[in-house]
């Protein structure tokens, strides 16, 4: 089962250049870690990611919440991301048409195409958002996530809707690598432990001190999105840079080292090594 193999078993699964690579990063690094920098300055955001980059796998982003964002920022993420050796993840959450999600991954301000190695994408349209997506990201060797599940109190992205999202996942295994969920999705629809099926499940809502915020978030710890759902990477965000925007660089280091070991380690008690 995908639950026991390592991420260098399963990088030989994946055709896509963005799965492999992360994967192979994953390994690499002994980190499953995503950090998610959501602050509003360019100068945080950078500092940040060069303080936690020793540390984990992947970036995520949302670029257009930076004040004053010029395209230098990308041009000094992309030499992060070579410094310490990670990929990068634009959390754009495309909702629309195909015509219109092309437009908006290959142009406009921010250009996602272009740097991002993996955005992701509501189902909610059905596959035409992964048609106009790929039209785009495959050339590029990009890879995209399907958000079959949220984290948040409330959310309507599950039952029928879920099952749905993994089919247009499976229609399209060249391009859609994987998930933003909260548990594995590749026996959905299948008899238990039938599937070999290998999709990259990326887990926002983690957090090990707190158990939520006041807007609905809700967090579990690495171990039980790891060991006990059988999430690949699990994705922080406020608890690691924490509310002073990462003013404290030890505090960041330090929290971006804990969670990066606690997520290890759940990772070696499920493989059983
Ligand atoms: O279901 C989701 C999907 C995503 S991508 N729940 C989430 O929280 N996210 C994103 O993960 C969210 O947009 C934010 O950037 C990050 C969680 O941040 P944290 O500070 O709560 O860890």
């Amino acid at each position: 089962s995908i639950l026991k193999q390592t991420y260098s078993q399963r990088a030989e699964n994946h055709r896509n250049p963005a799965a492999k690579a992360l994967l192979e990063t994953i390994e690499r690094k002994r980190s499953n870690l995503c950090v998610s920098v959501d602050v509003t300055k360019k100068a945080d955001f950078l500092r940040i990611i060069d303080i936690v980059g020793p540390y984990i796998c992947l970036v995520k982003t949302h670029v257009d919440i930076i004040e004053d964002f010029d395209f230098s920022v990308i041009e000094n993420l992309k030499d992060l991301s070579v410094k310490h050796d990670f990929q990068i993840f634009e959390d754009r959450k495309f909702a629309d048409i195909g015509n219109t999600v092309a437009l908006q991954y290959a142009s406009g301000v921010y250009k996602i195409a272009s740097w991002s190695h993996i955005t992701n994408a509501h189902p909610v349209p059905g596959p035409s958002v992964i048609t106009g997506l790929l039209s785009v990201g495959l050339p590029l060797g990009r890879g995209l996530l399907l958000l079959s599940e949220m984290s948040t109190k409330g959310s309507l992205a599950t039952g029928s809707y879920t099952e749905e999202a993994v089919r247009m996942a499976r229609s399209n295994r060249d391009f859609v690598v994987g998930f933003i969920a909260q548990r594995r999705m590749d026996n959905i629809g299948v008899a238990e432990g039938a599937s070999d099926e290998d999709f990259l499940i990326l887990t926002p809502g983690v957090g090990m001190d707190v158990k939520g915020d006041s807007m609905g978030q809700q967090y579990r710890t690495p171990r039980e999105v790891v060991l006990e759902s059988g999430c690949d990477v699990i994705i922080v965000g406020r608890g690691i840079y924490g509310k002073g925007n990462g003013a404290n660089p030890e505090a960041v280091r330090e929290q971006a080292e804990r969670y990066r070991a606690e997520g290890w380690k759940a990772y070696e008690e499920r493989i059983g090594s």
